[in-house]
């Protein structure tokens, strides 16, 4: 049974691979932010993942399962195959993925789509396809968890790209604990964050951090 979208599992989105913990189990890391409240977790294993296909599909299948436990959707990065063999509840896919378009007809009714969109006229675009769920936007701010990021956006390009966009917008790239409410101020529906959770020294705060800031009032 997979989880349908809806925009608030966007406030306190975690992204991780074995590459962004090194030395550490991610099952655990998972385990305790789920534990301390995220809102959906995306697996996101390459860039320096030592992984085999073999061993991301197994590690896929444990943190699949602690996020079914927990209610909070599981989406797969970039890799459709790999997001259909694990029955995630989502697919993330950036601009130099597999086209999109495919992407949506391959997952049809089985999961939702999230597209990484950093231009207005990236938006524009995403905008004319149907079955696009949300956007990720970013990187706001310089990054050091991605090699390839693209051009920083910052907070003003953020708020251009979140009143362009027609479905929510959630923020990433090199965003802290301090900048959670100038985020939510741009009107995005949360932040997708990976170093700011994996190198906090008490999750449980920071996940109540980003949840305070898109606290509707
Ligand atoms: N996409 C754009 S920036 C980024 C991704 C995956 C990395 C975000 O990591 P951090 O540590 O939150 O800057
Ligand atoms: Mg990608």
């Amino acid at each position: 049974m997979t989880l349908k979208f809806e925009p608030t599992q966007l406030r306190a989105y975690f992204v991780c691979g074995t590459q962004d913990v090194p030395g550490q189990d991610l099952n655990m890391v998972v385990q305790t932010a789920l534990d301390a409240g995220i809102t959906a977790f995306q697996y996101r294993d390459k860039g320096n993942s030592q992984l085999t296909t073999a061993e991301r599909f197994a590690l896929g299948q444990q943190l699949r399962e602690r996020c079914a436990q927990a209610h909070v959707p599981f989406i797969v990065d970039d890799d459709v195959e790999l997001a259909l063999a694990l029955q995630a509840d989502g697919v993330h896919v950036g601009q130099k993925d597999d086209r999109v378009t495919q992407v949506i007809q391959r997952v049809a009714n089985q999961m939702f789509v999230g597209l990484s969109c950093s231009t207005l006229a990236e938006v524009q675009i995403a905008n004319q396809l149907e079955g696009i769920a949300y956007l990720g936007s970013g990187p706001i701010f310089p990054t050091t968890s991605k090699a390839d990021a693209d051009p920083v956006v910052g907070l003003t390009g953020l708020r251009q790209l979140v009143m362009t966009a027609s479905c929510p917008v959630v923020a990433i790239g090199g965003i802290t604990v301090a900048q959670l409410p100038a985020i939510a101020a741009t009107g995005a529906a949360g932040a997708a964050v990976i170093s700011m959770l994996t190198r906090s020294p008490d999750m449980a705060a920071t996940v109540k951090a980003m949840l305070t800031a898109t606290e509707v009032h």
